[in-house]
C-alpha cells in the first residue's frame, strides 16, 4: 500500500479531493488586484510618412490631445521622436508611450531610412536586457519602454505598396508586432480600397513580411480575431474635431461634400483597430514583444556573447564555464595583440634604424665630397698664390734691375753734362743744340 502511494507521487501530482473552502480560487483576483495596483505600460511606434496622420490617429484613439507640433518635411534624416503620458481610465493607470518617425520619406536617398527606426527598437531590448543582467535587478519597478505595438502606416495611394514600407516592414518584422494601416482612407473609394487591401496583402505575402496576428487560440477571443484578421490592413480615418451628428456629438472629418464619421464602422476601419489594439489584444501584444520579440533579441545578444545551454557534447553549459572560456578567449585574443603589436614596433624601430644609417651613410659621403672639393679649391688657391708670389718676385727683381740701370744711366748722364760744360766753357764757339 504504502510502495504504490510512493509510486504514484512519483508519477506527478496527486488530486485530492477538499472537505471545504480553502480560499486559492481567489489567486486570479490577487493577481489581478496586484497589477492594477502596480499599473500598465504600453509603447506604441507609429511609422509613416510626414503629414499621414499618425500625431491625429493617436489623439484620436485615446481620445485626447498629446502636445505636439507638425512635423516638418525638411529634416535631413529620419528621427524618433518618444513621449510618455500617464492615462487613467476608471481605476487602471496606463502609462503610455508614443513613439513617431520624424522625417520618414522626406529625403531623396530613403535607403537607410529604416536603420534608425531598428536601431531605437534594439536599444529599448538593450536597456531591458542590461537590467535583467544587472545583479540588483529592479524589474518590478523597471519603465520597460519595449515597443509594443507598430502601427505602419501606408499612404492611401490605391496602387500597391513603396518599396520603402516593404523594406522597412521587412527590417521590423522580427523585432515588433507590425499592425499594418491604410492611413487617411477617407481618401480613397469603396471599391479602390477593397482592390488596395488584396493588394497589399499579397505583396506583403509574396516578400515574406510577418505582419501581428491577432491570436485565435483563446477561445473567449478566437471568433472576432479571427474575423478581423481578414481585415488587415485596417483603413482608418482621424479626427479630434467633434459635429453634431442626429443629436449626438461624433468625431468626424467635413467636406463640402459631406461628412465621414470615424467611428461609423462603414465609413472606415477606425473602430475595428481601436478595438484589436486596445480593448481585445493590448495584453497579448505586451506578451508578444516579451515571449517573441525580446526572446529572439535576447537569444542572438547571449550567444553573440558567447554563452550557450549546451556544449558541443549537448550537455549543459554552466554560466561559470562559459564565462571562464570566453575570458580565456579573450585574455588569448589580448595576448595575440599585445605579440602582434610588439612584433610592429620592433619592426617599425628596425625601419626607423635603417633609415638612420642610410641617412648617416649620405651625409658621411657629402661630407667627404665637400672635404674634397675644399681640398681641391684650397691647392688651386695655393697654386695660384705661388705663381702670384713668383710673379711678385719676378717683378721686384724686375724692378731692382731697372732701377739699377736707370742710376747707372743717371750718373753717366751726369758725367757727360759735366764734360760738355767744361768744353763749352773752354771753347765758346761750340753751340749747344
Ligand atoms: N483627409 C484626412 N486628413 C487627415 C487624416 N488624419 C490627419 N489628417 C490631416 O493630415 C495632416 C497631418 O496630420 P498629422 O497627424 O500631423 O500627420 P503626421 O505628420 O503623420 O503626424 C493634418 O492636417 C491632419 O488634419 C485623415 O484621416 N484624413
Ligand atoms: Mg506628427
Amino acid at each position: 500500500m504504502a510502495a504504490a502511494e510512493v509510486a504514484r507521487q512519483g508519477e506527478g501530482c496527486r488530486t485530492v479531493p477538499l472537505s471545504g473552502h480553502v480560499g486559492f480560487d481567489s489567486l486570479p483576483d490577487q493577481l489581478v488586484n496586484k497589477s492594477v495596483n502596480h499599473g500598465f505600460c504600453f509603447n506604441i511606434l507609429c511609422v509613416g510618412e510626414t503629414g499621414l496622420g499618425k500625431s491625429t490617429l493617436m489623439d484620436t484613439l485615446f481620445n485626447t490631445k498629446f502636445e505636439g507640433d507638425p512635423a516638418s518635411h525638411s529634416q535631413p534624416g529620419v528621427q524618433l521622436k518618444s513621449n510618455t503620458y500617464d492615462l487613467q481610465e476608471s481605476n487602471v493607470n496606463l502609462k503610455l508611450t508614443i513613439v513617431s518617425t520624424v522625417g520618414f520619406g522626406d529625403q531623396i536617398n530613403k535607403e537607410d531610412s529604416y536603420k534608425p527606426i531598428v536601431e531605437f527598437i534594439d536599444a529599448q531590448f538593450e536597456a531591458y536586457l542590461q537590467e535583467e543582467l544587472k545583479i540588483k535587478r529592479v524589474l518590478h519597478n523597471y519603465h520597460d519602454t519595449r515597443i509594443h505595438a507598430c502601427l505602419y502606416f501606408i499612404a492611401p495611394t490605391g496602387h500597391s505598396l513603396k518599396s520603402l514600407d516593404l523594406v522597412t516592414m521587412k527590417k521590423l518584422d522580427s523585432k515588433v508586432n507590425i499592425i499594418p494601416i491604410i492611413a487617411k482612407s477617407d481618401a480613397i473609394s469603396k471599391s479602390e480600397l477593397t482592390k488596395f487591401k488584396i493588394k497589399i496583402t499579397s505583396e506583403l505575402v509574396s516578400n515574406g513580411v510577418q505582419i501581428y496576428q491577432f491570436p485565435t487560440d483563446d477561445e473567449s477571443v478566437a471568433e472576432i480575431n479571427g474575423t478581423m484578421n481578414a481585415h488587415l490592413p485596417f483603413a482608418v480615418i482621424g479626427s479630434t474635431e467633434e459635429l453634431k451628428i442626429g443629436n449626438k456629438m461624433m468625431k468626424a472629418r467635413q467636406y463640402p461634400w459631406g461628412t465621414v464619421q470615424v467611428e461609423n464602422e462603414t465609413h472606415c476601419d477606425f473602430v475595428k483597430l481601436r478595438e484589436m489594439l486596445i480593448r481585445v489584444n493590448m495584453e497579448d501584444l505586451r506578451e508578444q514583444t516579451h515571449t517573441r520579440h525580446y526572446e529572439l533579441y535576447r537569444r542572438c545578444k547571449l550567444e553573440e556573447m558567447g554563452f550557450k545551454d549546451t556544449d558541443p557534447d549537448s550537455k549543459p553549459f554552466s554560466l561559470q564555464e562559459t564565462y571562464e572560456a570566453k575570458r580565456n578567449e579573450f585574455l588569448g585574443e589580448l595576448q595575440k595583440k599585445e605579440e602582434a603589436m610588439r612584433q610592429m614596433f620592433v619592426q617599425r624601430v628596425k625601419e626607423k634604424e635603417a633609415e638612420l644609417k642610410e641617412a648617416e651613410k649620405e651625409l658621411h659621403e657629402k661630407f667627404d665630397r665637400l672635404k674634397k672639393l675644399h681640398q681641391d679649391e684650397k691647392k688651386k688657391l695655393e697654386d695660384k698664390k705661388k705663381s702670384l708670389d713668383d710673379e711678385v718676385n719676378a717683378f721686384k727683381q724686375r724692378k731692382t734691375a731697372a732701377e739699377l740701370l736707370q742710376s747707372q744711366a743717371q750718373q753717366a748722364g751726369g758725367s757727360q753734362t759735366l764734360k760738355r760744360d767744361k768744353e763749352r766753357k773752354n771753347n765758346p764757339w761750340l753751340c749747344t743744340e
